[in-house]
């Protein structure tokens, strides 16, 4: 299991109509999952954990994420905020593990910044394998409530 716990983004630029409203969508090997949207809001806390099955297939150094941020619309297509991709190669291999992913820059659809960030957490937890021990429950660690204050601390 590949669990996505999306903390928060801020700094977001406001737009020509004012706020948007941010929604998070992340995308694992072309399965996407979408957090809710928050409401006129610069700095969003999210708080969500997504969570990927990862089909009895573990993450290699070509493993990476997609993270999306868009302003929802009720009417017509949700419109691009940022977008950034992080490499999941430190978990290739390895048991399973959180690691926190802070201040992440999201980049327009241009590729330049557009000065918001965004912080989550990421838990693998790897496939179990015919030869792992049963009593062994490996990685369950879960995102714990540590990183929520960055989030205060950062956004301005
Ligand atoms: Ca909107």
């Amino acid at each position: 299991m590949l669990k996505v716990f999306v903390e928060c983004a801020y700094n977001i630029p406001k737009t020509k109509l004012g706020k948007p409203d941010p929604i998070v969508t992340v995308s694992f090997r072309g399965e996407k999952k979408k957090t809710r949207s928050i409401d006129n809001e610069l700095n969003p806390v999210w708080k969500e954990l997504l969570e990927f099955d990862l089909k009895g297939i573990p993450l290699d150094f070509s493993s990476s994420l997609d993270i999306i941020v868009k302003d929802f619309e009720t009417i017509g297509k949700d419109k691009l905020i940022g977008s950034t991709t992080i490499s999941l190669k430190e978990f290739a291999g390895g048991a399973g593990r959180s690691l926190p992913f802070k201040g992440l820059a999201l980049m327009s659809d241009k590729g330049q910044p557009t000065g918001a960030s965004i912080d989550l957490m990421v838990s693998y937890e790897p496939p179990v394998s015919p030869n792992s021990n049963p009593s062994d429950p490996g990685g369950t660690n879960v995102p714990t409530e540590a990183g929520i204050h960055y989030c205060i601390l950062n956004s301005k």
